[in-house]
């Protein structure tokens, strides 16, 4: 065992501190005091340091960064405080609802405001135990996270160990909350190699740093231009918390933290507004994405006392900014096919750059609103995007028409594969008719690839076109039935990433019921009704055989929806692909019953909401009422328990009289949402 001269020791912690400090002056003040050559020269010593004294390698050493090797996947979190969201308000009278509610429930009108860009990226939190750097994981759902400790770790601008000036005392545990995020200029530049690479584009900054945070392996995370910026603290433990908001920011200021950009403290909701409106004129000038303004109380006792609804506290909102809209040309429209056969058509547009962000496409939803729009191909249209939806067409300008323009033409046939297109009676899409387009064909890979489905890292549009082009899947089972000898002849395809791929769609076959419900790609059949139709058969095979009355039993299923679920499984090629799915491995039953909240005035109660509320949102309401396992649904029938009424109550509540069902107000929503457990504070009138 060798070992180290002391003077060596203290020469490694001078340069870890150098290295420190000269990250943080070119990555968060953007104002270098050395060179690359004297920051490289320092970097050098300190690697060839640990080379010859391996013992003195600490997972917190700048040398360290990069260097993990890819995960399996990721490893979930509990988040000891839970990762709240924030209320939105869209408009000034909305900011001064809510800056009411924040004066009556704590009485007082004394109250000091911070306001912060949101930035638009991926919230994270970050622990620091005895100042060194030792987990960072995903918000999640809140609850449970994504364990993205290695990835985040490459982020160049956040310390690894935290270097405190001498009056500034660190908590055993100090866990910093805040954003990933990507600047505009390095999204561009980002997007711009991945073209000329053949790789697909990034829609959006915030994609991009989502997709580069996800990635199984580091190394792709640290080739990635990614930021962070401190918005709060959770865990502080040890010590007390500054008592302010703007306190917090400083303080991790203090410790070289980035934090958000141009935070400021107000006294008055006129004051805030002049600065939200600031932000507005001066949107489109920042170097990174914001989708609005936070607005927070500073103090931090004040801000706990105002309690949470819901999911987010009341002391505490987003004043979203309106979408960003620009006025282009339209060169022609493409007719894209999805996953049902449905044409959609899409203005390729004279590329814009709307808040930063280049956009060559937007959507034109169907031919009524083509109708509705009175565009040609040739106009000038404005184009709106706002943070991540595609960009869509809002008005055409005919005032600029020089007579050239000539009408959107819908097709006849499929611009993929030639066959007939139809537009059923009452419909506004047509569709094409050829069950195995192969546009179709891809559209559903990718569906049931994706996230929210089935999740195979990986296997993004690029594969799944590729796929599809060379013949290797024909239909969705045969993703499991993929002829690697081949794929292993193609260009690009790496013995690791063959492994990784084999291994992420093995992983894949254990989803539960309703991913793979909803990765069907079933009409009518998102995430919700998927949830809640693997709740209530438990099986494929009991809801393949559920009859039409079984489906429509269903809280908030209505005769369109159980009539699209009856013929999928009664269409024989859909039977004999599930047959394929069950043999090939794929999990299509729940092995343990689903875990519904047993206990609560409200759990398992099917509920309607009608009227305005007074105390919640309707979001809100229905976010509380799910949390603690009732079924919100839209219209009232004779299976609904409750209807919760608020002010003016519309038809949902003679209907409720007619059938007898019982009525309540909302102050008995609030205190059976108290009595399930749901932390409403003290500041909501009691009932
Ligand atoms: O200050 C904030 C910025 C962004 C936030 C926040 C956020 O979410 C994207 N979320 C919470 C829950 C809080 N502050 C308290």
């Amino acid at each position: 065992m060798s070992t180290v001269p002391p003077d060596l020791r203290a020469r490694v912690d001078e340069l870890r501190r150098l290295i420190h400090r000269y990250n943080y002056e070119y990555y968060v003040l953007a104002q270098p005091t050395v060179s690359d050559a004297e920051y490289d020269a320092l970097m050098l010593e300190l690697r060839q340091l640990e080379a010859r004294y391996p013992e003195l390698i600490t997972p917190d050493s700048p040398t360290q960064r990069i260097g993990a090797p890819p995960a399996e996947g990721f490893a979930t979190v509990q988040h000891e405080l839970p990762m709240l969201s924030l209320s939105n308000v869209f408009d000034e009278q909305e900011f001064r609802a809510w800056a009411e509610r924040v004066y009556r429930l704590s009485g007082r009108r004394d109250i000091e405001f911070v306001t912060e860009p949101k930035l638009d990226g991926v919230a994270v939190a970050i622990l620091y135990r005895n100042g060194v750097y030792t987990r960072g994981a995903t918000r999640g759902d809140g609850y449970t996270g994504e364990d993205v400790t290695a990835n985040i770790r490459t982020i160049r601008m956040l310390p690894l160990r935290l270097y405190p000036p001498d009056d500034v005392p660190v908590p055993a545990v100090l866990e910093v909350r805040g954003e990933v995020y990507m600047r505009i200029k390095d999204f561009n530049d980002l997007n711009r190699q991945r073209g000329e690479e053949g790789l697909p584009l990034f829609a959006n900054p915030r994609n991009a740093a989502a997709g580069s945070l996800r990635q199984l392996d580091p190394g792709i995370t640290a080739s990635r231009p990614l930021c962070f910026a401190a918005w709060d603290i959770g865990l502080f433990d040890g010590l007390p918390a500054p008592a302010t908001h703007a306190g917090v920011l400083d303080y991790l200021r203090r410790l070289s933290i980035p934090v958000v950009p141009e935070y400021a403290v107000y006294r008055t909701v006129d004051e805030v507004l002049v600065e939200v409106r600031r932000w507005l004129q001066t949107r489109e000038q920042l170097e990174y994405e914001a989708d609005g303004v936070v607005v927070k109380v500073n103090d931090r006792a004040l801000y706990d006392q105002l309690g949470v609804v819901g999911r987010e506290p009341r002391a505490a909102t987003a004043y979203k900014f309106p979408a960003i809209e620009k006025t282009t040309l339209v060169r022609h429209v493409e007719w894209s096919v999805g996953r049902t056969g449905k044409l959609t058509p899409i203005a390729i547009l004279e590329p814009v750059s709307i808040g930063g962000v280049m956009v060559e496409r937007a959507s034109l939803h169907n031919e009524d609103e083509i109708q509705r729009l009175g565009v040609m191909i040739g106009d000038a249209v404005v184009v709106q995007r706002r943070g991540d939806v595609i960009p869509k067409v809002i008005t055409a300008i005919p005032a600029r028409r020089d007579g050239d323009e000539r009408p959107i033409v819908p097709p006849d046939h499929c611009p993929v594969c030639g066959a007939h297109v139809v537009r059923l009676e009452g419909e506004v899409d047509r569709y094409c008719v050829n069950p195995s387009c192969p546009a179709r064909l891809k559209a559903q890979i990718q569906h049931f690839a994706s996230r929210g489905a089935m999740d195979i890292e990986g296997f993004g549009e690029k594969l799944s076109d590729l796929f599809v082009d060379l013949g290797l899947i024909r239909s969705l089972p045969d993703i499991y039935e993929l002829d690697w000898e081949q794929i292993r002849q193609l260009r690009g395809f790496a013995e690791k990433r063959i492994e990784n791929l084999r291994e992420a769609i093995e992983r894949s076959k254990d989803r539960p019921l309703e991913r793979f419900i909803f990765a069907l790609g079933i009409r009518h059949v998102g995430e919700r009704n998927a949830r809640l139709l693997a709740e209530h058969f438990g099986s494929i095979d009991r809801l393949a055989a559920a009859s039409l009355e079984d489906l429509l039993a269903i809280p908030g299923f209505g005769p369109t929806v159980a009539q699209s679920i009856y013929e999928f499984f009664h269409e024989p090629k859909n039977v004999e692909m599930i047959e394929r799915f069950r043999r090939l491995g794929v999990k299509v039953a729940e092995t343990a019953p689903v875990a519904r909240p047993a206990r609560g005035p409200l759990a398992g109660k099917t509920v309607v909401l009608t009227g305005k509320l007074t105390t919640l949102t309707r979001a809100q309401a229905e976010e509380a009422l799910r949390q603690v396992g009732a079924r919100v649904v839209s219209s009232v029938s004779k299976n609904t328990d409750y209807v919760f009424a608020g002010q003016d109550p519309g038809s949902k509540y003679q209907r409720a009289q007619q059938l007898g069902v019982t009525i309540l107000g909302e102050d008995d929503l609030l205190r059976m949402l108290r009595e399930s457990g749901v932390s409403l504070a003290e500041a909501v009138p009691a009932s």
